[in-house]
């Protein structure tokens, strides 16, 4: 079929669905509590006004961003216009919103209430809006929202540390999490990689701690290798984004993360570290120590400056103080913090508690709550006063909430965004592969979430960690909007509703209306992929979302849009992915596009291997192995092929399967036909390279690192990636 063909079937499919929404209601998402639609519409003209309440100037400016129109104070006695009120019998995040002949009123609890109605209000007009090209006059039809959230917290964590923010970025990131309803923005501010909140008091926490890599005490991670990397907020830059966010009804919630991940803090202020001399052979002499002393009263002061000063920046009477993934060796070593758990009778974890508790008094004193990682309350003597960012699995989040405390549910196998939506794609897989049919059927009754833990569950919160982020910046999309969206669609319908519901009317939703919302507010979301089919000789793509199906050709240059169905022999070499604006879909193709060969190879270095990570794993192709120290300027590793290998492709990388950490930070590689002489073909990037179509068999691949350390005291060893010729 061709182009034409299938953009009018899609209309009509369109059409179709159109008269059915009529009746349901508006495609809004997330979806109202209660909606009645009706037969008349409102025009919306250029002589129309918004009229407000005195109280809510903000939220009439911010919808005239949207709609150019003039703002008036609200007189009962004016007609035909769009009224902003605000009704003290709604509960405060409520609204009503009535569009009839006379005008639309939006009611809500409060200002909050308010900003819920305009931001479904902007769903029942034209998707131009969201870019601010609507043209007037535009009708909006007759309809009745009664609606209000399931939950308070309606969040979003977003780490900033592993993949510096720029404030633009930040502010385009709340607007679009403002259209979802997510009212709460946790900012991950510090972590091993990076300080990101200026403080007064002591600059150099971001003057120094703000950079990592070339030139500066905190080693490279991540990515940009050969520079100085990172970027910080000063107090003045975070004010204002933190007043853009509560316009939007988007409370700030910063996070310091304490006392490990202070990786960076401890290369900046090394005096916070335990008091004892770590072996630093294997790293080259890099103390990669990132947990801080619980026993030096100097840290508790140090942090009384640091959270005197945030609370000042940040009105939520909320900072998380984290407390995740404290590794308990740095204090099992330490000297005084040994002597604190003996008169105390704590074991490791108590001691975190212990800190823990001790940052919460402080915070406390500034008027403020902590909030903290799962596994800050394990030895159960956390203060019962702290709200649990449930973040491991459901039955932690289950468990504190079972404890008492008020529980914020963002397992990582239904919220965190930093995952992989299929194995082919980028981003981690530590918690699950998933894509937004996943947190859309989040369900708290399957989940076990009995009536007396769901009373201290206040809300659910998606996260993205952002250690791929940095290495993904220079793709043609943005890897923020294609791991975010639209798996955020699917939170903010869990965190209104309470529930997802069925996919298939999601899914609707999103074709129908959302896709095209999302392309004018600038979000370059994921596309589901398209299905190929081969039969009988000929290879056909199907997209059911009116996106165009692109296709690349194995040995061809460059992209094609396809038209119709391919007749070939050789199906495996086409790859279909589909496009609608910026957003993309990953690549789909019949199964032998993907195949990939594992010869038998045997792994050599001028480096010793792990007793725990033998180089034997890679060799077997099933995991990764570790050498036993830090890489050195001329240390090599060497694949060879038992015999000569013919492929199309073939990669060598070290670091993890899913992140350049723990690489040759520098280097090149070479190969050899005969495994004697080595042709020098490539320079490393992320700890690797890749050989496109070589001309000869390859016998080995050696690559050379020219550069010292890697911030770690050791380099992960992958296995060789091949692909056979096709
Ligand atoms: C776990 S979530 C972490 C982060 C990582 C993330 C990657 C949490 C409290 N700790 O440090 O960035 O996994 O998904």
């Amino acid at each position: 079929m061709n182009q034409v063909m299938r953009l009018c079937r899609c209309l009509l499919f369109i059409a179709a669905l159109f008269s059915v929404i009529g009746m349901q209601g508006g495609n809004i998402v997330p979806q109202p509590l209660r909606m009645k639609k009706g037969n008349g519409a409102f025009n919306i003209l250029i002589t129309t006004k918004i009229t407000h309440y005195p109280s809510l100037r903000s939220q009439a400016e911010r919808l005239a961003g949207f709609l150019p129109l003039e703002i008036r104070e609200y007189n009962a006695s004016q007609k035909g216009n769009i009224v902003l009120r605000e009704n003290k019998n709604l509960s405060s995040e409520a609204y009503t919103l009535k569009v009839c002949a006379e005008g639309v009123f939006i009611d809500g609890g409060s200002a909050a209430g308010v900003h819920n109605g305009i931001e479904t209000l902007l769903q029942l007009l034209p998707s131009a809006v969201y870019s601010h090209t609507l043209s007037l006059p535009v009708a909006v039809g007759e309809c009745e929202i009664e609606d209000s959230p399931r939950f308070s917290y309606r969040g979003f964590m977003l780490d900033v540390c592993r993949t510096w923010m720029e404030v633009d970025e930040v502010k385009l990131f709340i607007e679009n999490l403002a259209h979802h309803k997510i009212n709460k923005l946790h900012l991950h501010l510090s972590d091993d990689e990076g300080w990101r909140i200026e403080i007064k008091s002591h600059p150099e926490l971001t003057q120094v701690g703000g950079f990592r890599g070339v030139g500066s005490p905190v080693a490279a991670r991540y990515g940009k290798w050969q520079e100085l990397y990172g970027g910080f907020f000063t107090q003045e830059q975070m004010r204002q984004i933190v007043e853009y966010a509560a316009v939007r009804n988007i409370e700030i919630i910063p996070e310091i993360d304490l006392p490990g991940h202070s990786h960076n803090l401890a290369r900046v202020k090394p005096d916070v570290l335990c008091n004892y001399t770590p072996g630093l052979k294997a790293s080259d002499g890099y103390d990669t120590r990132n947990v801080m002393c619980a026993s030096k009263e100097s840290n508790y002061a140090l942090l009384d400056d640091i959270f005197g000063e945030m609370a000042e920046v940040f009105p939520s009477k909320w900072i998380h103080i984290g407390g995740d993934e404290v590794s308990m060796t740095q204090w099992n070593k330490c000297p005084d913090c040994k002597s604190l758990m003996a008169s105390e009778g704590m074991d490791g974890k108590a001691l975190q508690a212990h800190f823990m508790n001790r940052v919460a008094q402080i915070i406390k004193k500034y008027g403020k709550h902590p909030c903290v990682w799962n596994e800050s309350i394990d030895s159960g003597t956390l203060t019962r006063d702290a709200m649990v960012y449930g973040w491991e699995s459901v039955a932690e989040c289950r468990k504190a909430a079972a404890e008492g405390y008020a529980t914020v549910v963002m397992p990582g196998a239904y919220f965190y965004f930093d995952m992989r939506q299929t194995p082919r794609e980028p981003g981690h897989d530590w918690a699950a592969i998933f894509d937004a049919r996943k947190p859309l059927s989040f369900d708290f009754q399957q989940q076990g979430f009995t009536a007396q833990e769901m009373k201290n569950v206040v809300g659910v919160a998606a996260s993205f960690f952002s250690e791929a982020y940095i290495s993904h910046r220079d793709d043609e999309n943005n890897y923020l909007h294609y791991q975010t969206y639209p798996r955020i669609c699917a939170l903010s319908e869990v965190a209104w509703r309470g529930g997802g519901g069925e996919w298939q009317a999601f899914y609707a939703k999103l074709v129908e209306s959302h896709y095209s919302r999302m392309i004018a507010m600038g979000i370059d979301f994921r596309l589901f992929p398209p299905s190929v089919s081969y039969a009988d000789g000929v290879l056909k793509a199907v997209a059911d979302d009116c996106s165009h199906i692109y296709y690349n050709v194995v040995g061809k240059d460059g992209e094609h849009l396809y038209h119709a169905p391919i007749t070939t022999d050789k199906p495996q070499l086409y790859a279909f992915y589909t496009r609608m604006g910026g957003a993309r879909s990953p690549e789909a193709a019949v199964k032998g596009r993907w195949r990939w060969l594992q010869p038998k190879v045997k792994i050599t270095s001028s480096i010793g291997e792990s007793e725990r990570f033998p180089f034997s794993n890679a060799e077997g192709y099933g995991r990764i192995a570790r050498t036993s120290r830090v890489a050195r300027s001329g240390d090599w590793l060497l694949y060879t092929f038992e015999k000569p290998v013919t492929c199309r492709r073939m990669e060598i990388f070290t670091g993890n399967l899913q992140l350049p950490r723990y690489i040759f930070n520098a280097g090149y590689m070479e190969v050899s036909a005969d495994g004697t002489t080595f042709k020098r073909v490539c320079d490393l990037k992320n700890g690797g390279g890749v050989i496109e179509n070589p001309q000869r068999a390859i016998k080995a691949v050696r690559i050379v690192c020219t550069e010292s350390g890697n911030g770690a005291d050791f380099v992960t060893v992958q296995a060789p990636k091949v692909y056979p010729k096709l």
